[in-house]
């Protein structure tokens, strides 16, 4: 039986990676942070398998992770801890590149320190981020990188430091460069999730309209559910290697809207731009969506698409397993049952959230 570690086991990722390694019969160790709120919803169904185990550790504090690796010894270490959110990376740059740069080193440290440099592999999540303000289109694992916000600066030192340790020490570390993917499981400030909640609230009656910022930004959105397979693949293969993963596919903010609205049931017309751009109800004329510059970022990437053809040929994945149109699907009728079941109580909750969303508190 092998035995896995995954870093950021909470997060979307972590918890669909954690079900897919141990329907391969892997021994899953997960790291989670102390926190006053239970935030275990994702991997709380995991909670008491016998293969399943977490453990306490911090991507910013290399005691902790030299503790658990110690104790796991693990043959395959996915290291997803990150704070992942682009625009938060504006609002806590140190807090950023602590966990996104210099965490990378510590588990990589922690790794030769403990004495398992030669034998444990490691997946290192990368990010179409790197290619930033894009220099060519689609992108491929040569195109050049330009980072463009804290976050994809602190993912470009992750991302050459595992090169560094791969060159430097011949150890099995690969960069997944893995373009937008998305879920039912999504955080619900990132763009999709939050057009898939309030599509279905604005649906059921429960909020009146949705704030957006950059409409026009492009993203080549897939699955999540599909690219946890090729983390797992990265280390299967022979030699450590890095990998574009993504569909190949393009659509803008404005068409995951459109879509989404008309999965709940509501067809949009968008009319207006920049600032001023509206989506009506086309029923009722009402205004359901409005471009708000709380949500429009400092310096913006508006236009990633991925070219998986090498993890197509090398890995043998196929990227368009699930279309857009079903992941849109997918993440649309979740949430309208989400926002059926909701309790009163917690209506008030995610409205307040939705009340700080549309001031630009939260972002
Ligand atoms: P996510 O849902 O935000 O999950 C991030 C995970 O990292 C959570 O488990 C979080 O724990 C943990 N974490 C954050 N700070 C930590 C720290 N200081 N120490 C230990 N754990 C910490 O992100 P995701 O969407 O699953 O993404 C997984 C990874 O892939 C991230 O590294 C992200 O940057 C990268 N990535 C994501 C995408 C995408 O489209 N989803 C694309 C490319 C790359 P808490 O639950 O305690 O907050
Ligand atoms: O933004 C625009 C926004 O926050 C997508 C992370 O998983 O993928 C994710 O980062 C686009 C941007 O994701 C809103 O300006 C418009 O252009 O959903 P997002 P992201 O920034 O692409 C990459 C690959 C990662 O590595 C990250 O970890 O949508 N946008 N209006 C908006 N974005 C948000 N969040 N909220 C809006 O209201």
């Amino acid at each position: 039986m092998k035995t896995a570690l995954i870093t950021g086991v909470t997060g979307q990722d972590g918890s669909y990676l954690c079900e897919f390694l141990l329907g391969k019969g892997y021994d899953v160790h997960g790291t989670i942070r102390r926190s006053s709120t239970d935030y275990r919803e994702r991997i709380s169904h995991l909670e008491g398998q016998p293969n399943f185990h977490l453990h306490y550790a911090d991507m910013g504090d290399s005691m902790s992770l030299i503790q658990v690796l110690n104790k796991v010894k693990p043959d395959e270490v996915y290291n997803l801890a990150a704070q992942s959110h682009v625009q938060v990376s504006f609002d806590s740059p140190e807090f950023t590149a602590d966990v996104d740069a210099t965490g990378v080193l510590r588990i990589l440290e922690a790794i030769r320190q403990t004495g398992l440099a030669n034998r444990c592999r490691l997946y290192q999540a990368s990010t179409s981020e790197l290619y930033g303000k894009v220099v060519e289109v689609p992108q491929n694992e040569n195109t050049p990188f330009y980072p463009y916000s804290p976050y994809a600066v602190a993912k470009l030192y992750g991302y050459w430091i595992v090169k560094e340790y791969r060159e430097a020490y011949n150890m099995f570390c690969c960069n997944g460069i893995l373009f937008n993917h998305e879920s039912e499981r999504r955080g619900e400030t990132f763009v999709t999730r939050k057009i898939t909640l309030a599509a279905a609230r604005i649906a059921q009656g429960k909020q009146e309209k949705l704030l957006l910022g950059n409409l026009s930004s492009l993203r080549d959105w897939g699955y999540a559910k599909d690219y946890v397979e090729c983390m797992w693949l990265m280390l299967q293969h022979d030699r450590p290697e890095d990998f574009v993963i993504a569909t190949g596919v393009q659509h803008s903010v404005r068409d995951f809207c459109h879509l989404a609205f008309k999965e709940a049931g509501i067809d949009l017309e968008f009319v207006g731009e920049g600032l001023d751009e509206k989506g009506l109800d086309k029923a009722s004329g009402k205004v359901l969506v409005e471009v708000s510059p709380d949500f429009y970022r400092p310096t913006d990437v508006v236009n990633l698409w991925g070219d998986p053809t090498k993890a197509k040929a090398v890995l043998g994945w196929n990227p368009t397993k699930t279309s857009f149109e079903e992941l849109v699907r997918i993440m649309v009728r979740h949430d309208m049952k989400k926002v059926a079941a909701d309790d009163a109580a917690d209506q008030v909750r995610k409205m307040n959230l939705v009340e700080y969303l549309e001031k630009g508190i939260v972002k």
